[in-house]
């Protein structure tokens, strides 16, 4: 069994979806990052940067901190959306997300959603990088069907639910042709429609 600690945000949402994909029993214990329950003595324990996503895996008795490590574990455990032959196609994306997608999309909701009008330039800032990334993944998407070929893998597991919020990017993921068929692709399965809400059952990823 895999104990999750974890809080509904996009990269807390990447490894619900992911243990959804391959079916892997799992517990949620919610660590309220809003109320510094990150920074507790016992949760720096099994997280030194005081961050969630963490697993612990009880069977192999192991814990892994980092969402892309993650991934990469339970694609290793599980066998599934980490094809051998395909893995440093599958490592340049799931990173670029991890380094560059992620964090630059988080900065933008820190600017433009959470404290709009506090800085004109951080918001200036991160609302460009966000539509360059928006245009950079559309541009990928125009030569392949997922973000690194034609299989389903964990680059698009750590992607999707940053692309998920959207709404609150205010770039118009429509006006992104390739990106939008992706991320639809992705919305309608099951098992990330299970992982999305795995905090909240009635929430599920916006329409473009
Ligand atoms: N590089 C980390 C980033 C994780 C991360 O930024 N987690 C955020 C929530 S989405 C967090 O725990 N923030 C609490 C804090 O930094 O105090 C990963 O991919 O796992």
């Amino acid at each position: 069994m895999i104990e999750l600690f974890s809080a509904n945000t996009p990269n807390g949402k990447k490894i619900s979806i992911m243990l959804e994909e391959i079916d892997f029993k799992y517990k949620v214990t919610k660590i309220d990052i809003s109320n510094g329950e990150q920074f507790k003595e016992e949760f720096k324990k099994i997280s030194p940067f005081s961050k969630i996503p963490v697993i612990i895996d009880h069977k192999n008795n192991r814990t892994i901190y980092e969402s892309g490590a993650i991934l990469i574990y339970l694609a290793e455990q599980s066998g599934k959306f980490y094809d051998k032959n395909e893995r440093t196609k599958i490592n340049q994306l799931l990173m670029a997300q991890i380094g560059y997608v992620g964090p630059m999309l988080g900065q933008h909701h820190q600017f433009h959603h959470y404290n709009p009008g506090k800085s004109k330039f951080g918001e200036d800032r991160y609302f460009k990088i966000s539509k360059r990334i928006y245009q950079e993944l559309d541009e990928v998407l125009s030569k392949s069907k997922f973000l690194s070929g034609n299989d389903y893998t964990i680059s698009d597991i750590g992607t999707f639910p940053w692309i998920a919020r959207h709404e609150w990017h205010d770039i118009g993921l429509k006006k992104y042709k390739n990106l939008t068929r992706w991320y639809l692709e992705i919305s309608k399965r099951d098992a990330v429609k299970k992982g999305f809400s795995f905090m909240n059952k009635d929430e599920s990823p916006p329409k473009p």
